[in-house]
């Protein structure tokens, strides 16, 4: 699935099931992307990953902007909830919050 499909799919309502609720919009030489996609695997999620582009002019990442208010990466995508967090500090409190402790009880 290329990145306009992914984006598309996101934006959906019906996005099918199968697809995973978490998206990891990233460059993959960010290492703040890094620190979230290693909290993602560290928690044992199901997320995909988009790759943006730098550019402002790429209509991917002028979407991306739009949703989360902010201009740079990494952006977390949560459509269980629609909930969209543009700081990895943020997302990383959001990930262990909502699902650090999902198996503890
Ligand atoms: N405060 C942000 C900083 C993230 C950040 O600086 N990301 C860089 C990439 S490593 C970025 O998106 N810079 C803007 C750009 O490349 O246009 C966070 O921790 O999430």
């Amino acid at each position: 699935m290329n990145n306009e499909n992914l984006i598309r799919s996101a934006r959906s309502a019906d996005t099918p099931s199968a697809e995973p609720a978490l998206t990891l919009y990233q460059y993959a030489t960010c290492p703040f992307c890094r620190m979230v996609s290693n909290r993602l695997e560290a928690l044992g999620l199901d997320y995909r990953t988009v790759e943006v582009s730098p550019s402002f002019a790429d209509p991917d990442r002028r979407y991306v902007i739009e949703r989360c208010g902010c201009g740079t990466v990494p952006v977390l995508h949560d459509s269980t909830n629609d909930v969209w967090l543009g700081e990895s500090g943020d997302i990383l409190r959001y990930l262990d919050g909502r699902f650090a402790l999902r198996d503890a009880s």
